[in-house]
């Protein structure tokens, strides 16, 4: 027995390999997180090292998540390799009692840190941890490339980026009927991009960064990657259809029917982003 023949280590190196295959991960590009059960932990911890990595202050700090444990991607490595050779390019974190720091327990056996992005993530699992009372264990940021192609024609909204999503295809209003946040351009990997995506994640699970890509969250890997992959579809077949049409949308999906879906599949579609006139656009 071997560590990745655990089901959790199975699912994460999948999650990342269907990430590569849908092309989302060029070079090093994107990373995903996931906080461990408990029994997790202990199927995993045979195989932790002998002497775990020195703790390393994070600049963040969150009560809820002290003591947990992540799987987390390497910063700098490709998702493409995760497959191949996990233990040179995941690995499993401890965090401290202070809920301030990490250390290497498992894996980057080459080398390494976590991803850049290990902040951001850190504190995104504690607001959707607290949001969702602890259901939420999933991280994903990736960069799809027709949701970004949109951040540099759509209006930097949630407003306009969801209204542009929910009409893109019958389904979207049912996965995310809580719509989908817009982070304006930062620079990545520091404290000010994790508390602006942090700060949207109170209310959403996905939030959009301007020409970068998007972060997802959700309680489990189908569930994460299938949040990914509709809103970029989503975003795929409004690009194709502007791009067939020459910029002219010829019908599409009004807001009664955004609310007749809602209400068939009992989901609560985010109010303030329906319009009252049932044949608006
Ligand atoms: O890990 O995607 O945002 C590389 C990135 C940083
Ligand atoms: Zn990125």
């Amino acid at each position: 027995m071997a560590i990745t023949e655990i089901p959790v280590m199975q699912d994460y190196i999948r999650m990342c390999g269907d990430g590569w295959d849908q092309g989302w991960h060029e070079r090093n590009g994107g990373n995903l997180t996931y906080r461990m059960r408990p029994e997790e932990v202990e199927q995993c911890r045979p195989y932790f090292q002998a002497e775990p990595g020195p703790w390393v202050n994070m600049g963040v700090q969150a009560d809820n998540l002290k003591g947990e444990y992540f799987i987390a991607t390497g910063s700098g490595k490709y998702f493409r390799n995760v497959p191949l050779a996990p233990q040179d390019n995941v690995c499993i974190l401890e965090i401290n009692q202070a809920g301030d720091s990490w250390r290497i327990v498992w894996g980057l056996e080459k080398g390494g840190r976590p991803t850049s992005e290990f902040p951001s993530h850190f504190l995104n699992h504690s607001v959707r941890k607290k949001a969702t009372a602890g259901e939420n264990r999933v991280i994903y940021h990736a960069h799809p490339a027709n949701l970004i192609a949109l951040t540099y024609i759509l209006p930097l909204t949630a407003r306009d980026f969801t209204r542009a999503l929910w009409k893109s295809a019958t389904e979207c209003p049912v996965v995310f009927p809580g719509g989908v946040g817009v982070v304006p351009w930062m620079v990545p990997g520091g404290a000010e991009i994790a508390l602006a995506t942090s700060k949207l994640m109170e209310e959403y699970d996905a939030a959009v960064w301007a020409h970068h890509g998007l972060f997802a969250s959700g309680p489990d890997f189908d569930t994460t990657f299938g949040l990914m992959h509709t809103i970029e579809k989503a975003a795929q077949i409004y690009i194709l259809a502007l791009s067939a049409g020459q910029g002219k949308i010829r019908q599409t999906i009004q807001d009664e029917e955004l609310r007749a879906i809602a209400r068939d599949f009992g989901v609560t579609l985010r109010e303030e982003f329906l319009d009252e006139t049932p044949l608006a656009k």
